[in-house]
């Protein structure tokens, strides 16, 4: 078997042997890693004054890692900027919060280059590259500048925006033709891969036949693949020692009223905003519900130097408290709003713990909270997961109470619908979601990934 590299932005390699610690991607990445030999490659996270190209090798859990320090400019630019705050907004449809600044294009080009002369050097002619996410767009076609014939495929984590959306994006033809120099390039779903053709067809000029997309003398595969979690090891974390604590310390402080649970990094593209507002409209419908459920939401916050994410957060402060502050009693409060990240294995407890997993992102790429809460249930008693149409997760989920997140009316009946529903029918419901879960899960994807980019052609046009 051929050797693997992986090249990500943060490489989150397994350091101990509890797997279930770490998140289900590296704990994928790494055993296809073990399995065939090779390395994670990516940014270490830290800032150098200079940039100097020296690779940090580790070896953990027989995974070797091999990690570079970016400068301070790259770190603000390529980062913070062209990757936070003019791609991720585009790709999730926020086109009000793009920022297009030519330094930050600039920025990202720089960084990709000198990840591609970094690593260069480490690829042998027969091993296979995987690059992930929104961040190494061009990686490939760089590597490809430097002469590197190996296959390389894409996989991109987050949704494929309408054209019109990403006709907006300067430049925005010259980032999908360096697409083209990917052997394979793989999405969530159906409609985000429908998205690319339809940019790459009318925009750039491209063909597409079947699974094939050409440009010029370039080709590339395309595939919906459904990231997954890992299950098994999921479900039976959710019974772990530390689970079963967090599990009875809800419980108890829940004190016999129902638990709704959110989980989401402080993002805007989770619709944390349109998911009070969906429950405070339940309270408001529902006085005699009032004070028998309660919402916990969980949202550690992230990329916490941008400004779009300064403003959720305190958006999300007023909005808690407002509605706190209109419905609680000196006994009961509506909204347990929590900026802090748990364990994986506290995490499972707390969803086994909740009568209802609310899921409602604006767009998502995937969504594995989803995925997660479905896996922590108890077989014999579930609860309800209500997802958002919105998520890449709801094509695979249609089991679930599927809403539209911008509709209050939606969420607060699906709240109602979800609170009230027959055992039987949510043991119904979720053995056909968590059959789904287990059979695809993450090992099913990196499988299904990397035979799809083994069985893909060698590029005819190397180093133009
Ligand atoms: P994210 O946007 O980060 O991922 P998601 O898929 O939900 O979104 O994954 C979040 C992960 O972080 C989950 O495993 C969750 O358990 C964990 N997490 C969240 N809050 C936490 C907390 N408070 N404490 C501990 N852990 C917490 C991107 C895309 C998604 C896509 C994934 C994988 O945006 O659409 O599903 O990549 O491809």
């Amino acid at each position: 078997m051929n050797r693997l590299i992986v090249i990500s932005n943060r490489v989150t390699a397994p350091k101990g042997s509890t797997a279930g610690a770490q998140g289900g991607l590296a704990v994928a990445l790494a055993a296809a890693l073990r399995d065939r030999g090779g390395m994670w490659f990516g940014w270490s996270g830290e800032q150098t004054d200079q940039f100097n190209g020296h690779i940090n090798f580790q070896r953990n859990s027989g995974v070797t890692t091999a990690t570079v320090d970016l400068e301070e400019q790259d770190v603000q630019e390529y980062y913070d900027g062209y990757a936070n705050r003019t791609l991720w907004p585009l790709f999730h449809y926020r086109i009000d919060l793009a920022e297009y600044e030519r330094d930050f294009a600039g920025g990202y080009k720089r960084t990709n280059q000198r990840f591609a002369d970094t690593v260069r050097p480490l690829i042998e002619p027969d091993d296979v590259i995987w690059i992930q996410d929104y961040h190494m767009f061009p990686l490939g076609a760089e590597l490809r500048a430097r002469g590197c014939a190996n296959r390389i495929g894409f996989f991109l984590h987050i949704p494929w925006p309408p054209r019109r959306l990403l006709g907006t994006l300067p430049n925005a033809r010259e980032l999908v033709e360096s697409l083209f120099a990917y052997d394979l390039i793989g999405f969530h779903t159906e409609e985000w891969l429908e998205s690319f053709c339809d940019f790459a067809r009318h925009d750039m000029g491209a063909t597409i036949e079947g699974n094939i997309a050409r440009l010029g003398d370039r080709q590339v595969e395309l595939i919906a693949c459904p990231i997954g979690i890992d299950a098994v090891e999921f479900a039976e974390m959710s019974k772990s020692v530390p689970a079963r604590l967090a599990y009875r310390r809800m419980r108890d402080s829940a004190d016999g009223r129902d638990m709704i649970v959110g989980v989401d990094r402080l993002d805007y593209s989770k619709g944390l905003e349109e998911r009070f507002l969906g429950y405070e409209r339940f309270l408001n419908e529902h006085p005699e519900e009032r004070k028998e459920v309660f919402l916990l939401q969980i949202a550690p916050p992230s990329r916490v130097s941008v400004e779009s994410y300064q403003r959720i957060r305190q958006s999300l402060e007023g909005l808690s408290g407002r509605i706190n502050g209109a419905y609680a009693d000196v006994d009961w409060v509506p909204i347990r709003y929590v900026n802090q990240g748990y364990p994986r294995d506290h995490l499972a407890g707390i969803y086994r713990a909740a009568k209802i997993g609310l899921v409602t992102p604006l767009r998502d790429g995937m969504n594995l909270v989803a995925k997660e809460y479905v896996a922590a249930q108890d077989p014999e008693d579930p609860g309800v997961l209500v997802l958002s149409r919105f998520a890449g997760s709801a094509e695979q989920m249609e089991d679930a109470l599927l809403v539209n997140p911008y509709s209050a009316e939606e969420v607060s009946d699906a709240i109602y619908q979800a609170l009230r529903m027959p055992r039987e029918e949510r043991v119904r419901r979720w053995e056909k979601l968590m059959a789904g879960v287990q059979e695809f899960d993450v090992t099913w994807w990196a499988k299904t990934f990397l035979t799809a980019l083994e069985k893909s052609r060698i590029p005819a046009d190397v180093g133009s």
